[in-house]
């Protein structure tokens, strides 16, 4: 059915122009110093959309310049949080009120789909903006008791000029999940979207000025990981570094904030999160969670029937046109993850676990991979252990929860797992045995502004969403004085 082409987007929704192509520094879209640019890519045919302004190093030189300027000298830091809280409140109105847009960039640059981006994913980043604008005026500290004949108190101030390096796979939560609490905290910022998704960052840099956010608050600089990426981890006038991506490139970020002026840095890895489903569980309700998790385990009990239902629902699953509303799953983001992706298949076959269905590209345009299903997954092979991130799942099977515990606990990740069962010692024991920073009982990737989200293990460490975020931006400063005039 599908025929790779673009022709259902056209019948559902018309895609606006490219409206933001260049840097935007100091309150400004400005070239980059060097003149360069790169494609912003369609993955739906691997075409290019437009050419988006290319930063370098000399580029994140001037947006941290701008940032500086403006955390050092300008009213952002220093007005009441509640005056904060309303820009950013104007922002999340700005934002629902060109949804569609939005929703487009991410769709068409991303690969992802338009229904989820208009859904979810654009009025989250409103929902995160006004959540911590509510925060924005209930950031205080706390008095201290001192030893006798002193009083104290602590002030938690903004930590100071953010850079936030964040990936493809959610644009816009990325992003808004690093600036909302940046930007209530008092914080200003340097973000460098990924490259493969350079769009809408760009829109959201325009509608924060409309609404009214100081020039030099945020800044936006497209460019490459090993360029712009590096200098801003390396830069010695950037107080701390918050990053989402891979577990490889987290590690030069900290090193690199370690040689350079000892940043705080905040990690967002990979992941290899499992599923586990007991005898006991609805079957519907599991097949239905389990196509977004990589490593699944199943009671022997149950184990059959299930994989007769995943067939059955992966033979069911739409893929095709992000813009197309019967669609269930759009391309990969880009040529990089799609050929990542079918080698990690590939892997599969030759290390001896059983293809039970998909295992190839769909069509021959644009990055597009039929839904993978592996079954007889030993733990050693490379598919059980590296994150693969795309539609690429492993079966296994387990007898008891003991030793289910176990094998999911056997992994250098911890970002986050599923339990399906009705048993509530089972899901009690299992919750708190299985070390990753999210745990979803009966359902799978609900998340929410509310709720910490972020990794045990090498999936990273900091977290984000809910309160606890804001103090990824916060410094706290004691203050201590004697009561009375005193000897000193
Ligand atoms: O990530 P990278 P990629 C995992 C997932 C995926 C893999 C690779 O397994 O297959 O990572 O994805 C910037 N200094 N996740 O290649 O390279 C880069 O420009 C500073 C998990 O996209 O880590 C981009 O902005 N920055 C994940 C960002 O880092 C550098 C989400 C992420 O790129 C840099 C995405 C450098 N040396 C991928 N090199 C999750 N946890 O959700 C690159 N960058």
């Amino acid at each position: 059915e599908y025929n790779g082409s673009s022709k259902a987007s056209e019948s559902v929704f018309k895609i606006p122009p490219i409206k933001f192509t260049k840097l935007f520094i100091n309150g400004n879209f400005v070239d980059s110093v060097s003149g360069k640019t790169f494609e912003a890519i369609d993955p739906r045919t691997g075409e290019a959309i437009t050419r988006v302004s290319e930063g370098d190093k000399e580029d994140i030189d001037l947006a941290v310049k701008a940032a500086r300027q403006a955390f050092d000298h300008g009213p952002w830091p220093r007005m009441s949080g509640s005056e904060r809280g309303r820009i950013m409140m104007k922002f999340a109105d700005l934002i629902e009120e060109n949804v569609e847009e939005l929703a487009a960039l991410d769709a068409i640059n991303g690969g992802k789909l338009f229904s989820h981006c208009k859904a979810m994913d654009i009025p989250g980043a409103a929902r995160n903006l006004r959540y911590y604008a509510g925060a924005a005026d209930k950031i205080h500290g706390t008095v201290l008791k001192l030893s006798e004949g002193f009083q104290g108190y602590t002030l938690r101030e903004p930590i100071g000029v953010v850079g936030s390096i964040i990936p493809w796979n959610f644009p816009t939560i990325m992003f808004f999940m690093k600036a909302g609490p940046a930007l209530a905290a008092g914080c200003t910022m340097v973000v460098k979207p990924a490259e493969q998704t350079p769009l809408s960052a760009l829109y959201y840099a325009h509608l924060a000025k409309l609404a009214g956010l100081p020039d030099g608050v945020l800044n936006v600089v497209n460019g490459f990981g090993e360029t712009a990426g590096a200098a801003i981890s390396s830069h010695m006038d950037i107080d701390k570094v918050t990053f989402t991506g891979s577990t490889e490139v987290g590690r030069k970020i900290m090193t690199a904030a370690a040689a350079s002026n000892l940043k705080p840095v905040s990690l967002e890895l990979g992941g290899k999160s499992p599923l586990l489903i007991f005898e006991d569980a609805d079957i519907d309700q599991a097949g239905e969670i389990c196509v977004a998790s990589s490593r699944v385990y199943v009671q022997e009990g149950i184990y059959e029937i299930f994989v007769k239902k995943l067939v059955e629902k992966a033979n069911a699953w739409v893929i095709g046109d992000p813009f197309d509303l019967r669609v269930n799953q759009g391309p990969q983001t880009d040529e990089k993850q799609f050929q990542k992706i079918l080698s990690y298949i590939e892997h599969g076959k030759r290390e001896g676990a059983t293809l039970l269905t998909g295992g190839k590209r769909l069509g021959s345009k644009g990055f597009y991979i039929e839904p993978t299903i592996f079954t007889d997954v030993k733990e050693d092979m490379t598919i059980a252990k590296e994150e693969i991130f795309g539609p690429v799942m492993s079966l296994m099977k387990f007898k008891t929860m003991e030793e289910a515990i176990k094998r999911a606990n056997n992994t250098t990740y911890g970002l986050a797992a599923g339990v399906i069962t009705k048993n509530l010692n089972v899901a009690n024991t299992v919750s708190r045995s299985i070390r990753a920073g999210i745990i979803w009982l009966n359902c799978y990737t609900a998340f929410d502004v509310d709720c910490p989200y972020g990794g045990y293990k090498m999936s990273g460490f900091g977290r984000e969403f809910g309160l606890d975020a804001l103090n990824q931006y916060l410094q706290i400063k004691s203050i201590v004085t004697p009561i009375h005039d005193s000897p000193w």
